[in-house]
């Protein structure tokens, strides 16, 4: 057991829920006790017992929850920088998966690379978001789409979590893309590899969540809904790429599952959004892929906002629609393509992204009894981490994860 460790000269940006914007305590301290917070408040308020204990002044420096990425397709082989050339000279995301590229091309690339390769290529782009900050990361399958080569994605971002100083949690993808030997059987790829690869995962204590990809070029309502039925046989919670590409009612039927997120929503009609909100799902925005893919269309911010629908950001990192491993960049994207507030963006990496990884008792907040991970930055007011672009501004990260 470590030290208990007293942290002073501190601006919080606890993104609490109360009354200052950012949750922000502008001479702020917080105590840390074993791996978890023990007390945050004012410098001026320290409790007199906490005298003599092991202090850290960081200056005024400002503090953050240590940032979530609550959407990633992390491990992946090879890259699709030619599919980007021919997008760029007007053929779309839907063309070239339907021409077989698209996610089957990396799920050819992904079977072909060993273990080491895989994770070599995944320590790369999960140092990149460790170096702005992460502290969480969820990671999915969907690039092996055989029972073993999903539950081999599985066990290799497991694995990662043995690397680095990090929380991994793992999402069963299986539902990505009907791969080419189950061409035009996607029913029979759904009840012979999604459903009985899903239940041998989780039998091996792999799966945290299950996720599919709802659209015209993957899977429909119907084939999805069998899926979250399996899930809940397993006590899983599920969430669901919805209404990227088109309206298929995707959102809906996660809301109906009790999901913990629908996640890119461009194409969430305006009128479900209500009962979206009943439901309590969080609403993960991707501007990466919106970025990525050139899209016009929208997600319905405003109405999101209306229903108090808590919307988290995440980088979506993959090589098709998203090759973006900075949460930064994604946290500016989403101010500046999707007009959040830059207070919603670090709510979205923190708070809501704890949410929609069902963590909201233990990250994304500065409160005792929390974990004890903190991002330390160097800038002055918290909207700078939505502002600056490339780079990063963080000055430590303060973990006491191996501290139980
Ligand atoms: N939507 C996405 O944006 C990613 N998966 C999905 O269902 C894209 C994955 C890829 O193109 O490789
Ligand atoms: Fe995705």
């Amino acid at each position: 057991m470590k030290q208990d460790l007293l942290l002073t000269g501190c601006k919080l940006a606890a993104t609490q829920q109360d009354e200052n914007a950012y949750g922000l305590i502008a001479g702020g301290a917080v105590l840390i006790r074993g791996n978890r917070i023990a007390w945050v408040g004012d410098a001026d308020n320290i409790p007199s017992e906490y005298a003599g204990i092991e202090t850290e002044d960081l200056d005024g420096r400002l503090v953050t929850p240590a940032l979530i990425d609550c959407h990633t397709h992390l491990v992946f082989g090879g890259n699709r920088a030619l599919e980007f050339e021919m997008r760029l000279s007007g053929a779309s995301y839907e063309d070239i998966a339907r021409a077989g590229g698209g996610i089957i091309s990396t799920v050819k690339t992904t079977r072909g690379a060993t273990d080491d390769e895989l994770i070599e290529l995944a320590l790369k782009r999960l140092d990149d978001l460790i170096s702005e900050g992460v502290g969480v990361v969820e990671i999915k399958s969907g690039y092996g789409l055989t029972i073993e080569d999903e539950i081999r994605m599985l066990r290799i971002a497991r694995r990662l979590e043995t690397l680095r100083p990090i929380k991994i949690v793992t999402t069963w993808l299986a539902a990505h893309a009907v791969p080419p030997e189950y061409t035009g059987r996607s029913d029979a790829y759904i009840d012979e590899v999604a459903i009985p690869g899903l239940q041998q995962a989780a039998a091996e204590g792999l799966v945290d969540a299950v996720d599919g990809f709802c659209e015209n070029i993957a899977f429909s309502c119907d084939q999805i809904e069998r899926l979250f039925i399996a899930a809940k046989t397993l006590s899983l919670p599920v969430k669901l790429h919805a209404e990227q590409l088109s309206d298929q009612k995707g959102a809906l039927l996660a809301a109906r599952f009790g999901g913990l997120s629908a996640d890119h929503l461009e194409y969430l009609n305006e009128n479900d959004t209500a009962a979206f909100a009943a439901s309590g799902a969080v609403a993960v925005l991707l501007p990466g892929a919106f970025y990525t893919l050139n899209e016009t269309k929208l997600p319905p911010v405003g109405a999101l906002r209306e229903h108090s629908v808590e919307m988290a950001i995440a980088t979506d990192c993959n090589p098709g629609s998203s090759p973006i491993s900075s949460i930064l960049t994604a946290m500016n994207m989403a101010c500046t393509q999707f007009a959040l507030t830059p207070e919603e963006a670090l709510l979205g990496v923190t708070r809501h992204a704890a949410k929609a990884l069902g963590l909201s008792d233990q990250y994304g907040v500065i409160a005792p009894g929390y974990r004890a991970e903190l991002a330390v930055w160097n800038v002055d007011h918290p909207a700078e981490l939505s502002y600056w672009l490339g780079g990063s501004p963080l000055h430590n990260y303060i973990t006491r994860r191996a501290t139980i």
